[in-house]
């Protein structure tokens, strides 16, 4: 049987059970090789709750509506919920308003004619930023003649209208169907990221949205910004400018100003995500020095300086003065909850070589250790921002050097092979901090092959620890560093491989068949490419819309 004649199957979607599919074609294939239906359509991540049925019905897209119902606590004042029917109604019929053969069409009695969102607490959170606390779960019924979806909080509407949007297909004759259906929904895990580095390369504010607008159709809440390292400094300060005057790739147009920024952070809030800026010191640091004198350790030849510059420099009170203030401003720019400080890949070799630094550390008697240097600075540092009212998150070697951390520090784990990031994880958890895990997905490394089933087995919380430890767990990040990936590349590197990431985040631990993410994830890919989103293949196929 044709690629094709399969294919023209799976868009019949959910109608379509598996054993039905047997039954016709006797050979069952590997699922490396062709694409076949899951009996759970195209839903990407699997909701947690799924009772589909064979019962379909039509949607017309000229009289089909969103809206919000009746008892609903949210106002139509809410801009949020009305950007978002539009967005949604655009996603299902925008294509299908171009093509011939519905203008004629009256809505009939097996039409489903709206979809009710009803926001059911009092505070419908309407107007306000998401964090790590927020009521995110839903509960979808597709009948007809309504659909309804209810939601505590705006933020499982976001999520429901997504799935909702997946559950629509188009029939043999092309009208936009959805089968009767009841979904109750929840993430497993409240931190769901996406690091981006705009520092090895500058990203334009349209891929950054670009980016926050495919992590909303993957249910990803975090946006964690590595936005400044060592090669360029784009965030433009107000109260330093010359940091990315001096710092940036070019002082103009590879900038993110407050205009920007604004922009960033409000695109996300209306799509339930969190944006968590990543200002990495003391190390990483090379481009902040260009811009502020005397912040970075000058190294030393012998007894000489050898006119290159370390990590900040943790022994004078001028660093901490600046800090106080970068610091002070860059918490009233990003409104989430937490800062992440960085603190990783220290080079102690500039400090070793210079003979103030080599005199501090007899007089604090530190020895010749110098994790207790990277552990003096980042303890004052800690304090400064804890001032700012602001919570911390901070890469695992701040705990692994044994800094004193506010009990609700996050720790996010980000190095050594398996068996070394299980051991992380269980020593954190059980010193009662919260973590989150990055290690098996950074996505910046590529190889040849399927690698998303690596990073879709990957589970967080398994490592050995008691239930108390695993709850401490609060989800994971997704990396793209940025030293090989700029805008003609971040989409597709990122996309669909972060998918796989979103579903073990979102999904049931027991969520694990890797055959039927795969056909799922093929035609979610599928729709991603569909809405614009240059989303790489999964393996040899097609998609019903290719990507133009
Ligand atoms: N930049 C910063 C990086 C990395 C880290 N921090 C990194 C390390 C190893 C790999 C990829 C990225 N480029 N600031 C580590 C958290 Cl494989």
């Amino acid at each position: 049987m044709t690629t094709a004649l399969r294919f023209s199957l799976l868009l019949l979607g959910v109608s379509f059970s598996r054993g039905f599919l047997n039954d016709l074609f006797d050979e069952e294939e590997e699922a490396e090789r062709v694409v076949q239906a899951s009996k759970y359509g195209s839903l990407w991540p699997l909701p947690q709750k799924v009772q589909l049925s064979e019962v379909s019905f039509k949607l017309n897209g000229v009289s089909f509506k969103i809206s919000d119902a009746k008892e609903s606590t949210a106002t139509p004042s809410c801009s949020l919920l009305q950007d978002a029917y539009r967005r949604y109604y655009e996603y299902m019929f925008g294509s299908f308003k171009r093509q011939e053969g519905r203008k004629s069409r009256h809505a009939g009695p097996s039409d489903v004619t709206e979809l009710q969102v009803w926001i059911t607490s009092s505070e419908s959170d309407c107007d306000s930023f998401p964090s790590v606390a927020s009521d995110e779960s839903y509960e979808l019924t597709v009948d007809q003649p309504y659909a309804v979806l209810k939601a505590p909080k705006v933020w499982g509407a976001l999520h429901g209208l997504e799935t909702f949007s997946q559950l629509v297909y188009e029939d043999e004759n092309g009208a936009k169907s959805i089968n009767s259906t009841t979904i109750s929904d929840f993430p497993r895990f409240a931190h769901r990221g996406i690091l981006l580095d705009s520092s090895r390369h500058f990203l334009p504010i349209k891929v950054l949205l670009a980016n926050l607008e495919t992590m909303a159709m993957n249910k990803f809440n975090v946006f964690h910004w590595h936005i400044v390292d060592d090669p360029s400094f784009p965030y433009l300060s107000r109260t330093f400018p010359q940091l990315s005057q001096q710092g940036a790739y070019h002082p103009y147009t590879h900038v993110y100003t407050p205009a920007d920024v604004k922009m960033v952070i409000e695109f996300g809030r209306l799509r339930g995500i969190r944006v968590i800026p990543e200002f990495d010191t003391p190390g990483h640091t090379q481009s902040w020095g260009k811009g502020q004198k005397d912040l970075l350790t000058p190294c030393y030849s012998g007894s000489k300086p050898s006119g290159t510059f370390g990590p900040v420099n943790p022994i004078l009170n001028t660093t901490y003065d600046f800090m106080s203030q970068f610091f002070k401003e860059v918490s009233t720019v990003f409104p989430d909850a937490y800062i992440h400080l960085g603190g990783d890949e220290v080079d102690f070799s500039c400090w070793k070589s210079n003979p103030d630094i080599q005199k501090f550390m007899e007089q604090q008697g530190f020895g010749k250790d110098f994790t207790k240097l990277e552990s003096f600075y980042i303890q004052k540092l800690l304090d400064i921002v804890a001032t700012s009212q602001k919570g911390y998150m901070i890469w695992q070697e701040v705990f692994d050097n044994g800094v004193k951390l506010k009990q609700d520090t996050l720790i996010h784990v980000w190095k050594g092979n398996k068996q070394q990031y299980q051991s992380e994880m269980a020593n954190i958890t059980s010193s009662g901090y919260q973590t989150l895990l990055s290690t098996p997905w950074y996505l910046n490394r590529i190889s040849y092959g399927q690698d998303w089933k690596g990073h879709y087995q990957a589970d967080p919380q398994d490592f050995q620890g008691t239930d108390e430890q695993k709850k401490l767990v609060i989800g994971g990040e997704a990396c793209l560093w940025g030293e090989y990936v700029d805008a003609t590349n971040l989409t597709p590197r990122l996309w669909p491989r972060a998918s796989a990431v979103a579903e073990r985040l979102w999904s049931a631990k027991e969520v694990t068949d890797i055959n039927d993410a795969f056909n799922r994830l093929s035609v979610h890919r599928c729709r991603m490419v569909e809405r614009g989103i240059p989303a790489e293949p999964l393996f040899s196929s097609y998609c019903p819309r290719e990507y133009r």
